[in-house]
């Protein structure tokens, strides 16, 4: 460890806390990171956490012989909501490999063609929603109305669900509790451990009613589909694949209580990220007037008179989608993920890790190393995502996703989500910026442009 740098001035007891934005510990994180290099270490409250940003250094914990995903900070203190549900289950957790392969047939092709049809009606919310702000000329909540829409989409895909989003003036119930429980988990990686129960009690005890209250809201949905009272789609979708499906080999199936851990965890890893990636993307679309037009032409040009898009032509939008990863490079809305050493190792040749030791992978630096990305890695531009250049570059160095058998399973549900809303809206509407306006950033284990308002204004023609 001696020879990772680590932050000057620390302090006895608290560590590397001086001057710590606690409110932001990722983007706090990376205020070092440029300066102590690709491997560093901060200590807080006595322990010591090792961050890794350099390509090659990333590209050997994506080893998956020697590493394997290590359910640490913000994911661990998730447990008492997700259990052992497939994103916060340990790796020796029998439900993760069941859970696993009973749930990868809701994501196959099939299943997210039977999905489209749903994706494009809840787009169609949005944008009666959008069609009423642009008539009265008034801007849209951007955070607001994306997490909107994909807590629809989740849930009316997944578990034939419908919260009602659209219909509300202030964000569901279930948003709120949710979004409570990620800051608490995340805010729990900020006083010292053994103090927080005393330090955070009435915090504790919010969380507490959150969980359950999101526990309570699960419950009804699976009670109603168990009774029967509501279907899912013709071809079964996510809650179908839970409740009924038997292992193909062994015949078992999920749990009661593991069926309750799963449908929390799509309903909120399903939703957050995706909502943020799309908040980010329409900000650099209402900034970058060049990579909206060229995103557009591509719209008119391969959506053409087609008044509702099909399934199929929704992965042939290239461009839109190279503005997609342009956004989630610079902000990666799972901001970082972490790695455990599976044997005893030596990290890039150099540095030992003991068995079950590890390292939190800074996507979002990875994401901006000039090594890699060339002298403007700050700026956006969605060319980088041409297929020459990405076939150039060091493997390893594009992981908004993830790294593995762990990476994340909702990532082909999210990009057609995600590019068909952004090929609606692009088509639709002139989104206009207020120039005012300075990207802030606010964390919640995901991350957020935080006050992000556009003015959607209707196109003369087509939409
Ligand atoms: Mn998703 C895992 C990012 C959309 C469901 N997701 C992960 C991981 C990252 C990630 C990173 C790996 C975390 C880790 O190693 O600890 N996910 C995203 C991003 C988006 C996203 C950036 C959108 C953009 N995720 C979605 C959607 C769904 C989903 C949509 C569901 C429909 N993700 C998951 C699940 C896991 C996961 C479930 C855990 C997979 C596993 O461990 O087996």
């Amino acid at each position: 460890l001696h020879r990772i740098p680590h932050p000057p001035h620390r302090l006895p007891l608290l560590g590397d806390v001086r001057g710590a934005d606690r409110a932001n510990p990722i983007q706090d994180t990376l205020r070092y990171a440029r300066d102590l290099g690709p491997i560093f270490r901060r200590r807080v409250f006595g322990k010591e956490f090792v961050f890794v940003w350099g390509a090659a250094l990333a590209a050997d914990l994506a080893d998956e012989s020697r590493f394997a995903k290590h359910v640490g900070l913000g994911v661990a203190n998730l447990r008492p909501l997700a259990g052992d549900g497939l994103f916060t289950a340990y790796n020796h957790e029998p439900n993760w490999q069941l859970a696993h392969e009973v749930l990868a047939p809701g994501f196959s092709r099939e299943a997210m063609a039977g999905y489209h049809p749903m994706m494009l009606d809840v787009a169609g919310r949005l944008m009666a929603h959008w069609d009423r702000a642009a008539a009265a000329g008034e801007t849209v909540d951007v955070p607001g109305d994306m997490t909107k829409l994909t807590l629809e989409t989740i849930a009316r895909t997944g578990f034939g669900h419908d919260f009602g989003s659209f219909e509300r003036a202030r964000p569901h119930p279930f948003v709120t509790a949710m979004v409570g429980v990620l800051a608490h988990a995340q805010r729990l990686n900020t006083v010292p451990a053994p103090l927080s129960p005393w330090l955070l009690r009435r915090a504790h005890r919010r969380n507490a009613a959150h969980i359950a209250y999101l526990d309570r809201t699960v419950d009804d949905v699976v009670r109603a589909r168990r009774s029967g009272r509501r279907s899912g789609p013709a071809g079964g979708d996510l809650l179908d694949l839970m409740l009924e499906t038997a292992h193909p080999v062994t015949g078992e199936r999920l749990s009661a209580e593991n069926v309750r851990r799963q449908v929390i965890t799509f309903l909120v890893a399903g939703h957050e990220t995706t909502s943020g990636a799309l908040s980010f993307a329409l900000h650099y679309l209402s900034r970058h007037a060049g990579a909206a037009a060229r995103a557009r032409a591509e719209v008119d040009r391969v959506w053409g008179g087609t008044a509702v898009p099909g399934y199929e032509q929704v992965a042939k939008l290239r461009y839109v989608r190279r503005v997609l990863d342009e956004s989630l490079r610079l902000w990666p809305t799972a901001p970082a993920f972490a790695r455990e050493a599976r044997e005893d190792t030596l990290l890039g040749g150099v540095h030992p890790m003991r068995r079950g030791a590890w390292a939190m992978v800074l996507t979002s630096m990875l994401h901006r190393d000039p090594e890699v990305w060339g002298p403007d890695a700050e700026e956006f531009d969605p060319d980088r995502f041409e297929a020459k250049a990405a076939r150039s570059r060091a493997p390893h160095t594009f992981k908004p996703f993830g790294t593995g058998a762990r990476a994340c399973i909702g990532r082909q549900f999210a990009l057609h989500e995600a590019t068909l809303v952004l090929g609606l809206l692009l088509r639709r509407y002139d989104l206009r910026a207020d120039p005012g306006y300075r990207l802030r950033v606010t964390e919640r284990l995901t991350l957020m442009p935080e006050g992000l308002r556009l003015r959607p204004e209707r196109r003369g023609a087509g939409g």
